[in-house]
């Protein structure tokens, strides 16, 4: 079965409980589970004037195609209250993003994968580096290590620990 990361995050209501539901939801329509990263509270990327962020990241294994992963991860986050059409990069009650799905290179109108921002993302490059050390980028080929030697990491912190 094909193997996927994804990326969680949230920074409006109970951060906790959001990511604990997402995670519930994924293991019932979307993946078997295999690893769930620490959580990490990071400063927002973006859009800097809003709340801080609780990021982790999930690897575990799935059926679906990219597209069908799309649309179920789409289904989770309006099933949590999501509301689409706001400030891009702005607040969110839980976002789930698709970050890798084996070595597959894939583009369409809707989806890039890799994540198209994973390398400038170090909220996302900290937490894989925990579960997912040996993934190596495949269009960079760079490994998360590498991709975090070129940013600032200072604004991610671990979170309850
Ligand atoms: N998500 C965004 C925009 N900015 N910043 C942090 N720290 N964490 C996020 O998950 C995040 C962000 C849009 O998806
Ligand atoms: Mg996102
Ligand atoms: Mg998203």
């Amino acid at each position: 079965m094909p193997a996927i990361l994804l990326a969680l995050g949230t920074n409006l209501g109970d951060r906790v409980a959001n990511l604990a539901r997402a995670r519930d939801l994924l293991e019932q329509n979307v993946l078997r589970i295999q690893a769930v990263s620490p959580i990490y509270e990071t400063e927002p990327w973006g859009v800097l004037d809003q709340p801080r962020f609780l990021n982790q990241i999930l690897s575990g294994v799935t059926d679906l195609e990219p597209e069908a992963l799309l649309d179920r991860v789409k289904d989770i986050e309006r099933a949590m209250g999501r509301i689409f059409g706001g400030v891009r990069y702005g607040p969110r009650i839980i976002d789930i993003d698709i970050l890798a799905y084996d070595d597959l290179v894939f583009r369409s109108p809707r989806l890039t994968i890799p994540h198209a921002r994973l390398p400038e993302r170090a909220f996302v490059l900290v937490p894989l580096a925990d579960i997912a050390p040996d993934w190596r980028h495949p269009l960079l080929g760079l490994s998360i290590v590498e991709m975090l030697a070129k940013l600032d990491a200072s604004g991610v912190f671990p979170y309850g620990r």
